[in-house]
């Protein structure tokens, strides 16, 4: 963690937290202890220990005898190391989490009953955790895959999951492909490679031979595939469940996260360095910006259809490969979703967390999507082997409301419960069932008919529309960019059978985009479509859709590069106007000892130091002038590497004085840089000003384009979050 905490990001967490109103964190604090200064070491049984640093053994002054395995304490250390660990997760091993509140602002009544999501006085506590799919735990956060979405409910009518990802749709439609297409993704078995990545033969080969994933690999090769942050992604429940209202009627529902920050993606090149420079990237995003108070905040929407209209569309709305168009089912978004505390150890939450798609509260039930059917059974079950029977005492699972019920025993239980029965029903009529009235769980009556056989329905048979739909919906940047990430993954493919097979089904989607693949990765050139292309779009789909929020720089890291001799004046303008704004600011220098200013009039401690930290880890860097230091900066290759990389990574730089000669040298654009006002120059989200203004001195700066003052113009630059017109315009080659 950065550990940046200006006066001004304490007082708005100070302010924040007042207001959490975390149940939940009341619960856990019965099973919460401080190593405090005063507690003397013990042993588990309670005894203490004189001496925690020598096993127990024969010794004389001058000859070292053996250790004694006697030692109780000794053997307990060992002994409690040995059995540390827990089977990591079979999926989504590597994650992060953090606690929350959930409150909707707009009742679903007219759709359900379930509290939750109708009484809008109500706060729910939230855990939230989220994960990159394929990679074991200690792997890197930034590879290309999807990311886990899960939300734990803590409702007073029990707990509630949605186990979701940052993608709408899932590889396969039943749940009995999912240990295939797991197996396929994970490390190859013969030599467990690769590590995290989806770029080998097993993965493409899945693909191939499972015309259904075609439409979820496009959005995994598409930049929701590498986030720049878990705050900046969608979070999608994907699977088709149901909502039941009080008059009894039944809508089927998906349910939909929306960053109030903007959907955001790092670019390949930066995703791939920061799996190496920091591949804590996104645990450490995600906890700095907790810290700092700049809660991440999503929209909570529903996608809802009458029971009467299931049939009503040309794919099966229980197929979990296809997404429902918002225009034909437009998302209502009814209430708001908070992250604002980090957790107090990580082994006990994030990683004991457990979540079952099974488990809803009244009002909300399940649908026939086959998928889901599978998972309401895996989820339980994984728990069991990861956690053991009881894991739903652990404090992190257990709900906030009463749990009482004749379940009993089992390895680890630690409930004691009273009285002479353990079962139902009973001559005490002790833990009665509840009605619905009394917030008993509602079963649906719901008719079914049909032949028990092995197969779906028609619709389910359909496989290339949504692929089609998804690409015609994108951007040119976002076409590039799938081209770019399916060239790559084919490239790591050496099978010709697996990249040759690959880029002919590609035609079933695009023509355009198989014969630009297949150029890069070879295989037989395709000629034509593999089928027609329908032409429908979803504006939806497209990123693009949620990038223009309103502007910010809250929780946006910027680097500022200094050396000896910089310029005082415009370095603290920069600096405080980042702070007021909520972002970060991280001082770079060539070393991190003292730097001081020209004139000498003032110095600073760097956070960082060039080589010890990357542009890879900022959103933008900024260069305040002063002769001694921007000469200095152009003689160190590294501080020379930061600007080019930034730019490169279409990322916004903003330069004062001779910070501005120095950065134009660098990246080669003085020709094409136009003044917007007065001396304020701007280009391709390249900013600099020959001297900064008084009036950039406000803490209070306006993000605007084209207004008089340097820091406006570069806040706006930084909150469009990247540059993209660098990379249409073939600027970004110098990375
Ligand atoms: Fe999962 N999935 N999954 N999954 N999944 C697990 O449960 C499974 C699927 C998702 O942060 C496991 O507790 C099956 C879709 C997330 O702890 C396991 C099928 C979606 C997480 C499991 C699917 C997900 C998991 C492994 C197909 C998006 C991490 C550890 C039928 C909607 C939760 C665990 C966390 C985890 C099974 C498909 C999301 C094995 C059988 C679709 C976010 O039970």
């Amino acid at each position: 963690m950065a550990g940046i905490m200006t006066d001004t990001i304490q007082k708005v967490q100070h302010a924040v937290m007042g207001s959490s109103g975390a149940d939940k964190i009341v619960d856990l604090e019965k099973d919460t202890k401080n190593v405090g200064d005063k507690v003397q070491l013990t042993t588990d049984y309670g005894v203490k220990q004189s001496n925690p640093d020598d096993w127990l053994s024969v010794v004389s002054k001058d000859q070292q005898g053996p250790a004694l395995l006697e030692d109780p304490f000794g053997r307990e250390r060992i002994h409690r190391f040995d059995h540390e660990r827990i089977p990591e997760r079979v999926v989504h091993a590597r994650g992060t989490g953090a606690f929350g509140k959930f409150k909707v602002y707009e009742s679903a009544e007219d759709v359900t009953f379930a509290p939750v999501l109708t009484d809008t006085s109500r706060e729910t506590p939230v855990f939230v955790r989220f994960s990159t799919v394929l990679g074991s735990r200690g792997s890197a956060d930034t590879v290309r895959d999807v990311r886990g979405f899960a939300v734990k409910f803590y409702t007073k009518e029990g707990n509630w999951d949605i186990v979701g990802n940052d993608i709408p749709v899932f590889f396969i439609q039943d749940a009995i492909k999912f240990p295939d297409v797991i197996h396929a993704g994970k490390p190859e078995p013969h030599n467990e490679v690769p590590q995290a990545q989806t770029a080998h033969n097993n993965f493409w080969d899945f693909q191939f031979n499972h015309t259904e994933s075609t439409h979820m690999f496009m959005w995994a090769m598409s930049d929701r595939g590498i986030p720049r942050s878990y705050r900046m992604m969608q979070g999608f429940g994907v699977n088709t469940f149901t909502l039941v209202n009080a008059k009894g009627e039944r809508h089927f529902v998906k349910f939909i996260f929306t960053p109030e920050l903007g959907v955001h993606s790092l670019v390949w090149d930066e995703a791939l360095k920061l799996a190496g420079q920091d591949p804590d990237f996104h645990r450490k995003d995600l906890g700095e910006a907790i810290e700092n108070g700049v809660f991440p905040k999503w929209k909570f929407g529903i996608q809802t259809i009458r029971e009467a209209d299931e049939h009503k569309f040309d794919f099966d709305i229980l197929d979990a490969t296809k997404i429902w168009p918002e225009d034909l089912v437009p998302t209502r978004y009814i209430g708001e979703l908070e992250l604002n505390r980090n957790v107090d150890e990580f082994f006990p939450q994030t990683e004991q967390v457990a979540f079952c798609t099974s488990h809803v509260v009244p009002g909300i039930g399940f649908s026939n999507d086959p998928l889901l059917q599978g998972r309401n059974f895996s989820y339980h079950d994984t728990q069991l082997s990861r956690l053991g029977v009881n894991w739903q005492e652990l404090p992190i699972n257990r709900p906030i409301c009463p749990v009482m019920n004749f379940n009993r025993d089992g390895a680890m239980r630690h409930t004691i419960t009273k009285g002479t029965v353990n079962y139902w029903p009973n001559r005490f009529e002790q833990c009665p069932p509840a009605s619905v009235k009394e917030s008993g769980y509602l079963e649906y009556a719901e008719k079914i008919a049909g032949i028990k056989a092995r197969s779906k329905s028609e619709k389910f048979r359909e496989h290339y529309s949504q692929a089609q739909l998804f690409w015609n919906s994108m951007s040119q940047v976002e076409r590039n960019h799938i081209t770019n990430a399916l060239a790559f993954e084919l490239d790591h493919c050496e099978d010709p059978v697996v990249y040759g097979r690959m880029v002919q089904r590609l035609t079933d989607i695009d023509l355009g985009l198989a014969q630009m693949v297949a150029d890069m990765v070879g295989g037989e050139m395709p000629t034509h479509a593999g089928r027609p292309n329908h032409g429908r779009k979803a504006p939806a789909l497209s990123q693009t859709e949620f990038m223009g929020m309103k502007p910010t720089i809250a929780s946006r890291r910027v680097a500022i590069l200094i050396a000896d001799g910089y310029d005082p004046v415009a370095f603290s303008a920069a600096y405080g106007a980042v702070s007021a704004g909520l972002g970060v600011p991280l001082v770079i220098g060539p070393k991190r000892s003292k730097i001081t200013s020209a004139g000498g009039t003032s110095s600073i401690q760097p956070h960082h130091h060039f080589e010890g930290f990357r542009s890879t880890m900022v959103d933008a860097i900024f260069i305040p002038g002063g002769e001694q230091s921007v000469r200095a900066l152009a003689k160190n290759g590294r501080a020379l590497h930061w600007i080019r990389e930034a730019f490169g990574h279409l990322k916004a730089i903003g330069a004062t004085g001779e910070a501005a000669d120095l950065v134009h040298k660098v990246i080669g654009l003085p020709e094409i840089t136009v003044s917007i006002s007065g001396d304020v120059h701007e280009s391709y989200g390249v900013v600099t000003i020959g001297t900064i203004k008084p009036e950039n001195f406000s803490e209070a700066v306006t993000i605007a384009k084209g207004s008089a003052g340097f820091l406006e113009n570069f806040f706006y630059a930084i909150a469009q979050h990247r540059n993209w017109d660098r990379e249409l315009d073939g600027l970004n080659t110098q990375v």
